[in-house]
C-alpha cells in the first residue's frame, strides 16, 4: 500500500458538494482508504481568464493503485461531477490533480508526478500541509516541501467553510 495525495478543486455550481462527492467517490473505490481530508480553502484563481474563485482540499490516501490508475480514477470523478470542459484553464465544476503518490515518479505527456507545482501553488500547498506526512515521503521531496514552507501563499483564505466528512473503510 502506498500513501498518496490528491488536490480537489471547484469553482463552479455547489463547490463544496462538489468535493464533499469527490471524497466519497475516493472513499468508495476499490484501492483506495481515505485517510485524511484537508480543510477548505476559498482560492483565487490561478491561470485563465476571470473566473470565479475556487474551493480547493487535499486528500490523503493508502492505495494499491498505480500513479496512471490514480489519473483514471480522477477523470471518472471529474465527468461525473459534470465538468464542463469547454475552456482550458476556465471554470470546473470538480478537477482532481495527483499530486503525490508514495516514492512514484512519472514523466509522461499527460501525468507528471510528484505534480510539478505543488511546492509553490499556495492552493495546494495549504491544504497539503494540513494533511501531509512528511516523514513518510522520499528525502528529496520531505527537503523541497521544508525549503518552501514559508513561502508567501497569496489569494488563500484559510478555511471558514466546513470540514468535508470521511469515514475510514
Ligand atoms: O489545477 C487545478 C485547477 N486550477 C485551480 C485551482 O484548483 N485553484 C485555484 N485557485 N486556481 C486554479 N487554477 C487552476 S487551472
Amino acid at each position: 500500500m502506498t500513501l498518496a495525495y490528491l488536490g480537489l478543486g471547484s469553482n463552479l455550481g455547489e463547490r463544496l458538494a462538489n468535493l464533499q462527492r469527490a471524497v466519497d467517490g475516493l472513499g468508495s473505490t476499490p484501492g483506495i482508504s481515505v485517510l485524511a481530508v484537508s480543510a477548505v480553502y476559498e482560492t483565487e484563481p490561478v491561470g485563465g481568464p476571470q473566473q470565479p474563485e475556487f474551493l480547493n482540499a487535499v486528500v490523503e490516501l493508502e492505495t494499491s493503485l498505480t500513479p496512471r490508475e490514480l489519473l483514471e480514477v480522477a477523470k471518472r470523478l471529474e465527468s461525473e461531477a459534470e465538468r464542463e470542459r469547454g475552456e482550458r484553464w476556465g471554470p470546473r465544476t470538480l478537477d482532481v490533480d495527483v499530486l503525490i503518490v508514495g516514492s512514484e515518479e512519472v514523466d509522461e505527456a499527460d501525468l507528471v508526478v510528484p505534480h510539478p507545482r505543488l511546492l509553490e501553488r499556495g492552493f495546494v500547498r495549504a491544504p497539503l500541509d494540513d494533511v501531509v506526512k512528511t516523514s513518510a515521503l522520499p528525502h528529496d521531496l520531505q527537503e523541497a516541501l521544508a525549503a518552501t514552507a514559508s513561502t508567501p501563499r497569496p489569494g488563500v483564505t484559510p478555511p471558514p467553510h466546513p470540514h468535508p466528512r470521511h469515514e475510514r473503510r
